[in-house]
C-alpha cells in the first residue's frame, strides 16, 4: 500500500467540486487515510513548493494557494501515488484528457483544481506539511476486499 497527499486546491473549494473530487478518488477504489480543511500557510507553501521557487509563475502559485482554503486529503492504494496522477491529468487545464479531474472540471494553467504528490519522495515529505502521524488513521476498508483481488494483490489465504 502506497499513500499520496491530494490537496482541493482554492478553486474546488470555491467553486463547490471538493465532495465531486474526493469521490473520483473513493470510486477508483483508494481509501482515505486522513481529511481537513486547512488554509495553507506561506510557510507550507514555501516548503511545499520549494522546487518550483526560481519559476517565473511561483509568486502566483502561492498567491493563489493561500488565498482562501484548501482540503487535505491523504489518499491510500496499491500504486496510489501513480494511480491519482492520471485521475488528476495533466497539469493545464486545457490540454488535459476528459475523464480525467482536470479534463472535465478546468481549462486553465494556473487554477488547475487539484495538487498530488509525484513521488514516494514526495509523498512522504508532502503528507508531513499537512498531517501530524496521528491524524492518518489505520483502519480495514471493508470494500478493499471487493476492490482488490484478496488472493493476488492483498496476499491473503485463498
Ligand atoms: P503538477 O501540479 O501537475 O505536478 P507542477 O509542474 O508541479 O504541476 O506545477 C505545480 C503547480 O504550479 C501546477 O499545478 C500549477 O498550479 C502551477 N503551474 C505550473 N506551471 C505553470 C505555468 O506555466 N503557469 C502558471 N501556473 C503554473
Ligand atoms: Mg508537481
Amino acid at each position: 500500500m502506497e499513500r499520496t497527499l491530494i490537496l482541493a486546491k482554492p478553486d474546488a473549494l470555491q467553486r463547490g467540486l471538493v465532495g465531486r473530487l474526493l469521490t473520483r478518488f473513493e470510486q477508483k477504489g483508494l481509501k482515505l487515510a486522513g481529511l481537513k480543511l486547512m488554509v495553507m500557510t506561506p510557510e507550507i507553501a514555501a516548503q511545499h513548493y520549494e522546487a518550483h521557487e526560481e519559476r517565473p509563475f511561483y509568486p502566483g502559485l502561492v498567491r493563489f494557494m493561500t488565498s482562501s482554503p484548501i482540503v487535505a486529503m491523504a489518499i491510500e492504494g496499491i500504486g496510489a501515488i501513480a494511480i491519482c496522477r492520471k485521475l488528476m491529468g495533466a497539469t493545464f487545464g486545457c490540454n488535459a484528457e476528459p475523464g480525467t479531474i482536470r479534463g472535465d472540471f478546468g481549462v486553465s494553467n494556473s487554477f488547475n483544481l487539484v495538487h498530488g504528490s509525484d513521488s514516494p519522495e514526495a509523498a512522504e515529505k508532502e503528507l508531513a506539511l499537512y498531517f501530524k502521524a496521528e491524524e492518518l488513521l489505520e483502519y480495514d476498508l471493508n470494500s478493499f476486499q471487493w476492490i482488490y483481488d484478496p488472493v493476488e494483490e492483498l496476499g491473503q489465504e485463498g
